[in-house]
């Protein structure tokens, strides 16, 4: 780490007069309009977002993978490359697990983490794929597998995961599953749901009392025809059924193509049932591509929504912010600091929309002009609010610059020699 702080040290001293300038530039324009720069740095500053464990490995499609130099080999080697994105971004204080892929002694992830300020988020099942030694096959589904005994090795999979995070300080479970169906008539659609919410009953009903349950809904694949949480309306109902603890969680690559995702966060907010996102961003489908490089107008629409509810404090609005990303052509450190720069940037310029225009536009009918609210936030450069925001926390004014010009891949490379198949997950 000693060599991406010394990186910091050179870099930073090169971009701080050019900083200081931008953002004395922005603080004027922003402060004509009564906006005070500083507190939106510090509302920008203070917004984590958590890095998930498979992210930091290269990821693949079902044709390939393509590992690069240095990946990590196992969890211990995820947890230093998380704390080379925390350490430049100061952006992402926490680290999404995911078990059984990052299944190690609780005690020493927890030392590992500490050692370099970092903790843990929500903690993630996993019955989409078997293990080996597996008893049963999750080939035909789990939480809501047509036999009992599948259900229940998926179901105590579940509980171990709430154990292994209680160990670890998570506070939160995640549960994606794959179940679904490839043929119309398969799968009894309603059975096979009502057989998914007794096993979550039981998955609920383990919760230690301070704990959250995100449920993940997702429209396709691996199953194609159907799948068991397909859509935000059936992961409403989840939400509703299990009680006040579970809550919806939205991948953005989650839906059809062109589907509104922010008036989906919209209506979540509105019913107290949004639990968090995992952002990254898609063109055609479940893409999993770096958050904000296709569509970041999109992400800061969902943002809107979001710094709305922040401001009328709306109830039950807690929600916990993740990547879920496969970075398959980038360096996967470069790709993940970028993508925590962008759900801030996101962050940041919705909080420069002009809440009260807006909303004279809106009773006013004034579509055009309500438009053209939202745009001249979306248009405001706010990267001096960014790179300030990481500077004042001891981060990197530009972390990806910083990272180059340090030899921190080139280390990792010698020391961690290639090893094979190590998950790259796509989820
Ligand atoms: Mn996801």
């Amino acid at each position: 780490m000693q060599d991406i702080i010394d990186s910091s040290e050179r870099e930073n001293a090169a971009r701080l007069t050019g900083l200081d300038r931008d953002y004395a530039a922005l603080g004027e324009k922003l402060d004509r309009h009564g906006v005070s720069i500083d507190e939106i740095r510090d509302k920008a500053a203070a917004f984590g977002i958590a890095i998930p464990s498979w992210g930091v490995g290269t990821g693949g499609t079902r044709f390939a993978r393509f590992p690069g130099p240095g990946e990590p080999r196992n969890i211990f080697d995820k947890i230093e490359d998380c704390a080379v994105i925390h350490q430049l971004t100061r952006a992402t204080p926490t680290i999404s697990l995911h078990i059984p892929w990052d299944r190690a002694d609780p005690q020493s992830l927890k030392e590992a983490a500490s050692r370099f300020g970092l903790g843990f988020d929500a903690i993630n099942s996993n019955t989409f794929q078997d293990q080996p030694g597996q008893r049963h096959s999750y080939k035909f589904g789990s939480l809501s597998h047509t036999d009992a005994a599948t259900r229940q090795q998926a179901i105590e999979h579940n509980l171990e995961c709430i154990e292994i995070g209680e160990a670890i300080g998570s506070k939160a479970l995640t549960v994606w599953i794959g179940d679904g169906s490839n043929f119309p008539g398969q799968s009894d659609l309603a059975r096979a749901f009502e057989r998914y919410l007794s096993s979550m009953k039981t998955v609920y009903a383990a919760l230690p009392e301070d704990w959250r349950v995100f449920t993940e809904h997702k429209i396709y694949e691996p199953a194609f025809y159907s799948t068991v949480v397909q859509d935000w309306g059936t992961n409403y109902l989840i939400a509703k059924e299990l009680g006040p603890k579970a809550y919806c969680l939205v991948d953005l690559g989650h839906h059809a193509p062109n589907v509104n995702i922010e008036m989906i966060v919209s209506r979540l907010i509105q019913f107290g049932k949004l639990g968090g996102f995992h952002f990254n961003d898609s063109k055609y489908g479940d893409d999993d591509l770096d958050a904000g490089s296709i569509d970041p107008y999109r992400l800061f629409l969902v943002f809107n929504e979001l710094v709305e509810a922040e401001r009328r404090d709306a109830p039950g609005f807690q929600p916990a912010h993740m990547l879920d990303q496969s970075h398959n052509v980038t360096d996967p450190i470069e790709s993940l600091m970028v993508s925590a720069s962008e759900v801030r940037r996101a962050y940041a310029q919705a909080l420069l929309v002009d809440r009260q225009a807006l909303i004279r536009a809106q009773e006013a009918n004034d579509a055009l002009m309500a438009s053209e609210t939202l745009k001249k936030a979306f248009r405001t450069d706010v990267e001096p609010i960014l790179a300030s925001a990481r500077l004042k926390a001891g981060g990197a004014v530009d972390p990806v610059a910083t990272y180059r010009a340090s030899s921190y891949r080139k280390r990792i490379t010698d020391s961690r020699p290639a090893v094979e198949g190590s998950g790259g997950g796509i989820v």
